[in-house]
């Protein structure tokens, strides 16, 4: 049976292997020699102080171990090697393309790169004035993935082995998420079997990444928890970086820079520095250069951590207890998608950090779609997370999130989010701050008014403005000091003041108030000229009515004294 063969490992066992390497160059004891003063630590860690000695034991320091058997490649004329551009044969191009929706990258090629293949050290030159503690704490590295392809996977695992301190590496933990082709369990149970420190965990039914993670997390006996993709490839260095800064702070959640391995031609592509990881509405994960401003202020090195408001999600180091502290992810979570944004305000907002750790550099493919099947819908469970997010953390800020294309989460009884309980009891039982202090402190940048207007409510016909009389509305002469005349124009486009809301009933009835309830489609008023909108929200008439939509009647336009936001 030739698809149950077990591969041969090319290579002899990478303990074996990086030894000589250590003594031949002698990386190990000369930086272990190094001694640094408590002034040159700090210069060279971004102005940070050294660890407080009361509450660790501090050894020495040294520069970051190089570490990396794949400099000396076995095969320096292998496809990919150098991290090189692959080029398809002429002749195999049908199959190339044939093969691409097996991961949605080029998996033929993929196959034709050596699983240990070596890659340009990327990191900006300063990292190497950078020194780390002797005593670092260990790690678990956790993949999580459901059929992935064979050689990214191994060449992910090969990574790891091959370029961390084998001291630092508590284990590899393999999360197989119920892959369905069974062929790839035996062939993959057989060939970790003669890796060092390897384990696989098979869940039994299809879980999802977030839940998958914590099912490696559950079993991991390092200090620190390390999730990556499962088509990664780790750049030199890339492990301590991360490490020392979580035992600076238990608190801090770093992340390596991520790269890019192209999905076309596999090279290993450097990215810009200064990146940052950001999300904009609704709850979209983006990166941002940082501003340049900040960047001079605080004469940043490009080699200095980078404050990150959100991170990707796939590749980051944390704490184990500090991850249990935290509650982990929020378990509700299905599939993909969401968990980053979760994670991300669960940890600023509960008194953590997140950084990016430009010494550390780990390469991932991009893909253009998801190469395994969702269980349900891909865009409904999606929204569902993030429904589910912005339920526990944005506070009055949801309506943005809402507001930006997700109404239809509203309607309770076509989208079940699930039980919040639990999630909204965590945040208050680690005294989380408010995400308007999230936003002020940490993504100042951000453009996040809570309303879109404001003020009075202007009516070029009538040219007065509305007010609100005891339950009932009527035209007054405008006056910004009368409180009874300020309203705000909400995300959900509901025209509101206080707790209660304009309603259009019916065209020809006067115009009701009602309590809000972001729910409730007859609460909603569009501006501007959507015709069709205008006409299913009805609007308001001359002596405050509902009518049918006449777009050049001065009496059906209006205008709030401040907009925020189109
Ligand atoms: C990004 C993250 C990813 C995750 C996701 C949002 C990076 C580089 N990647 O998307 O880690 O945070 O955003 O949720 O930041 N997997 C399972 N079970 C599943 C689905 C996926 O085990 O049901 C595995 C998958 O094999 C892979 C990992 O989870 O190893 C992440 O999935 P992805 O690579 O499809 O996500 P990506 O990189 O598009
Ligand atoms: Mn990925």
């Amino acid at each position: 049976r030739a698809g149950t063969r077990t591969p041969q490992i090319r290579f002899s066992p990478v303990s074996e292997a990086q030894r000589p390497y250590l003594e031949r160059n002698g990386t190990k004891s000369s930086a272990r020699n190094a001694t640094f003063t408590q002034a040159s630590f700090k210069s060279s860690h971004g102005g940070v102080d050294p660890p407080n000695p009361t509450r660790r034991r501090t050894s020495g320091v040294h520069r970051v171990v190089a570490l990396d058997v794949t400099l000396e490649p076995r095969d320096v004329r292998a496809v990919g090697q150098f991290g090189h551009a692959a080029l398809v044969p002429k002749d195999k191009e049908a199959e190339a393309r044939s093969r691409w929706s097996e991961g949605h990258f080029n998996v033929f090629l993929s196959e034709q790169i050596p699983v240990d293949r070596s890659i340009p050290d990327t990191r900006p030159p300063s990292c190497a004035e950078n020194v780390v503690h002797d005593d670092l704490p260990t790690t678990s590295v956790i993949f999580c993935f459901v059929d992935e392809v064979w050689s990214t996977l191994l060449r992910s695992v090969h990574s790891v082995l091959n370029r961390s301190p084998p001291h630092l590496l508590k284990e590899i933990i393999l999360v197989d998420d119920c892959s369905t082709k069974e062929h790839l369990k035996e062939q993959l149970d057989a060939y970790v079997s003669q890796l060092p420190n390897v384990r696989i965990v098979r869940l039994k039914e299809r879980q999802g990444l977030i839940r998958a993670r914590l099912a490696g997390a559950a079993v991991a006996a390092g200090d620190v928890l390390t999730f990556l993709d499962s088509h990664v490839e780790c750049n030199v260095g890339w492990l301590e970086p991360l490490l020392e800064r979580v035992y600076m702070d238990r608190r801090k959640v770093v992340c390596p820079v991520i790269e890019v391995i192209s999905d076309k031609d596999m090279s290993y592509v450097m990215v810009d520095n200064f990146q940052r990881g950001i999300f904009r509405w609704p709850l979209v994960f983006g990166w941002s250069t940082l501003p340049k401003e900040q960047i001079r202020k605080a004469q940043m090195k490009d080699s200095d951590p980078i404050r990150c408001p959100v991170m990707a999600g796939g590749l980051f180091s944390i704490d184990k207890s500090y991850f249990y502290e935290l509650g982990t992810y929020d378990k509700g979570l299905d599939v993909w998608g969401g968990e980053n944004m979760e994670i991300s305000f669960k940890i600023w907002m509960c008194g953590g950090e997140i950084e990016i750790i430009p010494c550390s550099r780990v390469g991932h493919i991009f893909r253009g779609e998801n190469p395994y099947k969702f269980p349900k819908d891909r865009q409904k469970t999606v929204e569902r997370n993030l429904a589910r997010v912005a339920e526990v953390w944005l506070d009055e800020y949801k309506d943005l999130f809402y507001g930006h294309g997700y109404v239809h989460l509203l309607d309770k009884s076509a989208v079940d989010v699930g039980n919040l309980t639990e999630q909204r009891r965590l945040r208050e039982r680690l005294q989380c701050k408010s995400f308007r202090w999230y936003l002020e402190n940490i993504y100042p940048e951000m453009d996040a008014p809570v309303v879109k207007a404001s003020g009075l409510v202007f009516n070029l016909g009538t040219r007065k403005c509305l007010a609100l009389q005891n339950t009932s509305l009527s035209f007054e002469v405008c006056d910004l000091n009368k409180q009874n005349q300020h309203f705000n124009y909400t995300w959900l486009r509901l025209v509101r003041q206080q707790d209660l809301c304009l309603a259009a009933r019916a065209a020809g009835t006067s115009v009701s108030l009602e309590p809000c309830d972001n729910t409730k489609a007859l609460l909603r008023w569009l501006h501007k000229s959507s015709n069709k909108a205008l006409v299913q929200a009805g609007s308001l008439g001359d002596s405050v009515s509902v009518k049918e939509c006449a777009p050049s009647s001065p009496f059906q336009k209006w205008h709030f004294t401040h907009y925020y936001a189109q």
